[in-house]
Formats: C-alpha cells, sequence, structure tokens
C-alpha cells in the first residue's frame, strides 16, 4: 500500500513536470512564433494600407509648382507639399477640363473645380494633403496675388 502510494506521487510529480515543462515551452513557443508573425503581419498590413495611398511630393519656390510623379492613380493621394522658396506659397488642387496654363487671368486663376487646398505655408515649411482624387485632369497652382501669373502651376493627372 505504502509502495503503491509512492508510485502513485512518483508518476503524479513526473507529470506534473512533464506538464509544467510543456506548458512553460508552448507559451514560450506561442509567443515567440504566432506573437511575432502577427505583429509582422500587421506592420505588413499597415505598409500596404499607406502604400495605397499615392505619394507625391509637391516642391513650391519662386515661381515653380513642381509635382513629384506628375500623375498619381485614383484614390487618396497626400501631397506632400514643401516650399523651398524664400516667400510665402499655398496650393490649391483644380480639377480642370484644360491646362494648368490656361485657368483664366494672369495674376490669380480661377479656383473653380477646386477639390483641395493647402493655406499658405511659409518658408523652409512643409505641409500635407490627403485627397480622393478621380479619374481627371487636374492643375495645381498657387494662388496667392500674381504668383499663378508668374508660372506657378503644374498640370497633374489621375488615371
Ligand atoms: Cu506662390
Amino acid at each position: 500500500m505504502r509502495r503503491n502510494q509512492l508510485q502513485t506521487i512518483g508518476s503524479a510529480t513526473a507529470v506534473l513536470i512533464a506538464a509544467t515543462a510543456l506548458a512553460a515551452c508552448g507559451s514560450s513557443s506561442s509567443t515567440d512564433t504566432t506573437a511575432a508573425p502577427a505583429a509582422m503581419t500587421t506592420a505588413a498590413a499597415t505598409t500596404e494600407a499607406s502604400s495605397a495611398s499615392t505619394k507625391v511630393d509637391v516642391v513650391l519656390n519662386e515661381m515653380n509648382v513642381m509635382a513629384m510623379p506628375g500623375e498619381a492613380k485614383a484614390g487618396d493621394v497626400t501631397f506632400d507639399v514643401k516650399n523651398e522658396g524664400a516667400a510665402g506659397h499655398n496650393l490649391v488642387v483644380i480639377k480642370t477640363d484644360t491646362t494648368a496654363a490656361d485657368l483664366g487671368e494672369d495674376a490669380a486663376a480661377s479656383e473653380a473645380g477646386k477639390v483641395g487646398k493647402v493655406d499658405e505655408i511659409a518658408a523652409g515649411q512643409s505641409k500635407d494633403l490627403t485627397l480622393k482624387l478621380d479619374v481627371g485632369q487636374y492643375a495645381l497652382i498657387c494662388n496667392l496675388p500674381g504668383h499663378y501669373g508668374a508660372g506657378m502651376y503644374q498640370d497633374f493627372t489621375v488615371n
């Protein structure tokens, strides 16, 4: 009887140790192999989501608007607008059937068809603007007095 009890305790202890070892092994391996890939999957998904928004660098100076690239796929487009000039500039995004050079008067352009605007940016500063753009022809202009007429415009195509 006593010997049987000892055997029972002994095997119960062995089972406990094995279970503890399994649990420790299981929990550490599940942390290492499932949590890490899950985090990587999340990061990859985030990267895919942000790359779904096309990034366009727009540089403003005296007296140019330079968008790189000059076209984008329809959908979310993020204009990363940097004023590399010495004066303040703004950026108006206009959907238009004409070219950017043909928006109207010399001093200031018509903003008919405006789909978004970045208010005046001080020299050396940057601002972002994300717009959902349909397929079409657009004009990117600075419409501070005299700037459009001085050449601050560029065509932009969404396809
Ligand atoms: Cu300007």
